[in-house]
């Protein structure tokens, strides 16, 4: 970004608690982005990004793709987390070291040592795409934070508590920004607001995301259903 000088407008650095356990990590990506962008470009390429529906048949406006030991997924029989891909029959892209090494760190740093990721879910908005108001509940384990990392043009994140009808906050996420939160937020229902048009230098028309979760540990998978 530039000011009416023509002086490159630093970004935005630095933590902010949002609540107990979630922390925001302003920028913390932004040195690895365009690394972090050609791994999702190669997973793509692989296990493209696709509209799952949902349990009621609908097409979500998010196009999604997965990398790890397993992917989430969701289908007409609900969501889940699945070692192969049921597009391509096979198991999902294996997560890039930097990725996990990432989270890993930026775990850390908000207080959640030792976050060894699983799964990768991969989130794709175009303009109007959006994600409703849910809370992240189909990992094995609530112990372990999420950690999330916006790349592209920024949306608006809400943030509220463990209750449907809790009040959110509203947090935009910007390009390199991470979130991390788990602890007494973790089950805290959240969603992104529906993406205005604009332009990215690294990602075009599109905001992607990325959420890091320990999904599997000590539980089996269900076997793949045709
Ligand atoms: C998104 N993120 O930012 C959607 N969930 O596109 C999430 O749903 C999310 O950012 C759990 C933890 C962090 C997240
Ligand atoms: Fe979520």
């Amino acid at each position: 970004m530039t000011d009416l000088f023509g002086a490159a407008e630093p970004a935005q650095q630095g933590r902010e608690d949002l609540a107990p356990g979630a922390v925001l990590l302003r920028s913390r990506a932004l040195a690895v982005a365009g690394a972090i962008a050609e791994g999702i470009a190669a997973i793509a390429a692989v296990s493209p990004f696709r509209h799952m529906v949902t349990r009621g048949g609908f097409a979500m406006s998010v196009a999604m793709t997965n990398c790890g030991r397993a992917g989430w997924v969701s289908d007409r029989r609900g969501y889940r987390y699945q070692a192969t891909d049921p597009e391509t029959g096979r198991p999902w892209p294996a997560m890039p070291a930097l990725f996990r090494t990432l989270a890993r760190d930026a775990a850390a740093e908000a207080g959640f040592p030792g976050f060894d990721a699983d799964v990768c879910l991969i989130n794709r908005y175009q303009p109007g795409a959006k994600m409703a108001l849910h809370q992240d509940r189909d990992e094995a384990d609530f112990s372990h934070p999420i950690v999330s990392v916006s790349l592209g043009l920024a949306a608006i994140f809400r943030f509220g508590g463990p209750s449907r009808s809790d009040p959110a906050r509203k947090i935009p996420l910007l390009h390199g920004d991470m979130v991390v939160w788990g602890g007494p937020s973790r089950l805290n229902f959240h969603g992104i607001n529906a993406l205005k048009p604009g332009e990215h230098p690294l990602c075009g028309t599109a905001r992607l995301n990325l959420t890091f979760r320990t999904a599997t540990q000590g539980r089996e998978l269900p076997a793949p259903q045709a």
